[in-house]
């Protein structure tokens, strides 16, 4: 018999190959009543997978008395109640690492396509615009600054890359690192009045719910762009909208939201918004890389092993 694995939601394609083909995987998403489907397995289910948009909460594991492991896909452990975890010894793993190149891409992409509007050049062309007037001249980020919200492994893939377009870097973030000359900011308010442009790099969850707070955006100003790879809950989403519309807030960049994936329609209408669904580490490598530690974990859990990736 093969160890029994509760999954909470569907995940990439290949890593849901690989966890039928190492495990027995009870699937909530599938069940007609998900509290009596878990119910119905609780006396048996020590391992669960977890994902962003299906996580774990406290409420969840109080159903699962013999609960020891949550491996979860995705860096991003919001969905998931590790306190609640941690008090009862259930360990939670994550994906770190292998996503950070490609979701700091993204970040510069956002960045670029925000400054130098790509998409409305885009648009400007495919109407046909272009042989009756050139597109109008835009910003660009050269000898810029960028200001990095939350310096960890994405924040800091973020700058290397920022440094290379020759951006100038400061950060914000709950302690100054001794390993970068960059200058910090305890304040993410005073973090943006020295910047030309934002990115939130930070953990999402309650300890950094709305830090980019209406007082942040309105000291990045109207010609500032502030991008979001992080959370949508990192910032005041409704004040960001208000102050788009207003013309106070220059432009944004941005790959999550607050109610995913149904996001606040008024973003649909703003022409200063890049748009994107939530795919910063949306590349077949990449998911794969993730997708195997959520397996990799699941198997060191059952083998008696050091898990890979632990976060609590
Ligand atoms: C994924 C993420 O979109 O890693 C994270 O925290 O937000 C992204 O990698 C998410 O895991 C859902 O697939």
């Amino acid at each position: 018999m093969k160890p029994e694995v509760l999954l909470m939601g569907p995940m990439y394609g290949p890593t849901m190959e690989a966890l039928e083909a190492a495990f027995a995987v009870h699937h909530v998403s599938k069940a007609a009543d998900r509290d009596a489907f878990i119910a119905s397995l609780a006396d048996r289910i020590t391992a669960a997978a977890s994902t962003a948009f299906r996580g774990m909460d406290a409420a969840t594991m109080a159903m699962l008395p013999k609960l020891k492991i949550v491996s979860h896909f995705g860096v991003g452990v919001d969905s998931v109640d590790v306190a609640a975890a941690s008090a009862r010894g259930i360990k939670v793993t994550n994906t770190p690492d292998v996503l950070t190149d490609d979701v700091a891409d993204l970040a510069i992409a956002l960045l670029l396509a925000a400054v130098r509007r790509v998409p409305q050049g885009d648009r400007y062309v495919r109407d046909g615009k272009w042989a009756d007037k050139v597109f109008p001249l835009t910003g660009t980020i050269q000898g810029k600054t960028l200001g990095i919200v939350g310096l960890g492994r994405i924040g800091r893939a973020i700058a290397k890359r920022a440094e290379a377009f020759n951006l100038k870097l400061a950060y914000q973030g709950p302690h100054r690192k001794a390993d970068v000359s960059w200058p910090y900011h305890a304040n993410a308010v005073s973090l943006a009045r020295e910047c030309d442009f934002l990115v939130a790099a930070c953990p999402g969850g309650e300890p950094t719910r709305g830090l980019v707070s209406r007082a942040v955006l309105e000291a990045l100003g109207p010609e500032g762009v502030f991008v979001n790879i992080s959370r949508g809950s990192v910032v005041d989403e409704r004040a960001m909208i208000e102050l788009l519309r207003e013309g106070k807030l220059g432009g944004a960049g941005l790959d999550v939201y607050d109610h995913e994936p149904r996001i606040d329609p008024a973003f649909f209408t703003l022409e200063n918004v890049v748009l994107q669904p939530h795919v910063g580490s949306a590349t077949h490598p990449t998911r794969r890389a993730m997708g195997q530690l959520v397996v990799d974990n699941l198997a060191a859990f059952f083998a008696g092993k050091p898990l890979l990736t632990p976060y609590n």
